[in-house]
């Protein structure tokens, strides 16, 4: 992805998942935005935004970080959230026997204290594969990987959601059901 994009994706995760407000939006519950207002807020507010380059930001997200609904005229961010505006409903889904986090190794006493805890955003983030994980972890320091017991949370009781972009979200994960990868 060429720099304009990073800038202008980085731009979009942070009011679609954070912040609207910033710019003088509000998303629906859902966490949709207009994206024609969308694009005239953020030009006012100094960030240079055009129907194009959100589309090419889209289509080229390695993540799938946003969402474009199907009549053309909405966007919103997959997952990631922390604004009080949305509360997503997410896909609920039995997972797969395990599921993995990826985090750093200066969180690790903390989340043998504590467990996993979804902290600013909504929902501990998880991802099918260990390779995921590792680059989540890396955005943090030395990444750890964990391995999560999730269909076994599900058989206890514990609910997990699938993201439009694959991300497994569940709203914490208690301490017995980790392991930690070497
Ligand atoms: C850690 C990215 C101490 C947790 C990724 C993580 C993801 C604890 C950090 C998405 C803890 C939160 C989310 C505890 C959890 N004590 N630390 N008890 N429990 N933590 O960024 O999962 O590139 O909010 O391990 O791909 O790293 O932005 O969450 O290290 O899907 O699109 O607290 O963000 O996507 O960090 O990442 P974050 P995350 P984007």
């Amino acid at each position: 992805m060429n720099k304009q994009l990073d800038k202008t994706s980085k731009f979009l995760s942070y009011i679609l998942r954070h912040q609207p407000e910033a710019i003088g939006i509000t998303l629906d519950a859902n966490g949709w935005a207009h994206i024609d207002i969308l694009i005239t807020h953020s030009n006012q507010n100094g960030e240079f935004l055009t129907r194009e380059l959100i589309e090419e930001i889209v289509s080229t997200s390695d993540k799938k970080r946003f969402t474009i609904s199907d009549d053309g005229l909405k966007i919103r961010a997959a997952q990631g959230h922390s604004t009080k505006q949305v509360d997503v409903n997410h896909t609920e889904q039995i997972p797969p026997e395990f599921l993995y986090h990826g985090t750093a190794t200066r969180f690790i006493d903390s989340i043998k204290q504590q467990g996993l805890i979804a902290g600013e955003r909504h929902y501990v983030h998880l991802s099918a594969d260990e390779q995921t994980a590792i680059s989540v972890g890396k955005r943090h320091g030395k990444p750890v990987v964990l391995k999560i017991k999730a269909l076994l949370m599900y058989q206890q009781g514990f609910k997990f959601y699938l993201a439009d972009n694959g991300v497994w979200l569940t709203q914490s994960v208690p301490i017995r059901f980790i392991i930690k990868q070497d």
